[in-house]
């Protein structure tokens, strides 16, 4: 049983025995996401002092600016994963392609690939709202010592072993799962340790939080307009609250400790929505139902979804249970 305050070195060695399968590889993978966490919380905490904030001057796989910080953070974590010899494969937004670590056709063993968002949120950067980094763990399905291949990252989101986030924050935090709930570590600057502040953090069942853009509403689909007035109209507990900081593992972070329901639909602009279902959707749907929420696409399991490619993308619906079920009410009348 998670004791608040112990340090995340502690919670891990003691929760060792729960990584199934685990010759202690896995534990060493949260480690080196923990040390990596830290690196860039230095420099995110200082972004607005030193030439690091802004634009890098080249776009990623997206098409968006790659702002100083996303390349810094997608460094980061790329090179402590592979030091540590760890990782098989690394998939990440900020690359076009997934990474083979080199080795992993040679004599190690290692079975795990990771992807992530390095910085979620990035674009704000610029105006100190706070961000995040997203991943995603998944053991090789290819045979351990050859090559990694696309297989190996277009995996279900059903079949994750862990995956969490750091918020970059007025605190900065690590909110992760293996499977067994969801646990928050707050960092201790000052010291460079984790702390458990938020031991076995769960959504609450319903809410009055509404997290959404509602300046793309008129492309959105029929179902999202008619719940959006759902929770505006003066009604029973109604109408909601309405919360959008634009950066999504914030959003999310907020509404599962308060309640509430974030929702990035497909719309007449973006008919896939905006969110990458592999490094986005799927590891914040994982650590969603872990706590006891629900996390679709407006109609079906975000994390039944068989992905086709690296970087597609899925409408999202996520956070209260009985927030979400209402949505998707909503959505069920037009069908799409
Ligand atoms: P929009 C950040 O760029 C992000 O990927 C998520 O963190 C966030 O929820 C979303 O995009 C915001 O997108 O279109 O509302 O600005």
């Amino acid at each position: 049983m998670p004791k608040k305050n112990q340090t995340l070195g502690e919670f891990i060695i003691e929760n060792q025995a729960d990584f199934a399968y685990s010759s202690g590889e896995l534990s060493r993978l949260i480690n080196s996401i923990r040390l990596a966490a830290k690196v860039v919380n230095h420099e995110v905490s200082k972004a607005g002092l030193v030439d690091i904030v802004g634009a890098y001057g080249e776009t990623n796989v997206q098409g968006e600016d790659q702002q100083k910080l996303d390349v810094y953070a997608n460094n980061t974590f790329i090179q402590t994963l592979t030091n540590r010899e760890i990782v098989c494969g690394i998939a990440s937004e900020e690359n076009e392609d997934f990474i083979t670590i080199e080795g992993c056709n040679g004599d190690h063993k290692n079975k795990y690939v990771v992807l992530m968002d390095p910085l979620d949120g990035s674009s704000n950067i610029d105006v100190n709202v706070s961000v995040g980094t997203i991943f995603s763990i998944y053991r090789r399905v290819t045979p351990v010592g050859t090559p990694v291949t696309q297989e190996d990252f277009l995996q279900p989101g059903n079949q994750q072993v862990a995956a969490g986030y750091i918020i970059y924050g007025t605190s900065t935090m690590l909110v992760y799962t293996t499977g067994r709930g969801v646990n928050g570590f707050t960092l201790n600057p000052a010291l460079g340790s984790w702390y458990l502040s938020h031991p076995d953090m769960k959504f609450p069942e319903d809410g009055n939080i509404y997290s959404i853009n509602e300046g793309n509403y008129v492309h959105f689909p029929q179902g999202v307009k008619d719940y959006i007035k759902y929770c505006q109209e003066e009604k029973e507990n109604r109408p909601y609250t309405s919360r959008y900081i634009g950066s999504m593992v914030s959003d999310i972070h907020r509404n599962m400790i308060k309640g509430g329901i974030f929702i990035y639909p497909k719309s007449a602009k973006a008919t896939d929505g905006k969110l990458r279902l592999l490094y986005e959707c799927n590891p914040m749907a994982f650590i969603t139902e872990q706590a006891g929420g629900k996390a679709t696409d407006g109609f079906s399991r975000i994390l039944d979804i068989k992905p086709t490619a690296l970087h597609q993308r899925a409408p999202f619906f996520c956070g209260s249970t009985r927030m979400v079920e209402k949505a998707e009410e909503f959505m069920a009348k037009y069908g799409s």
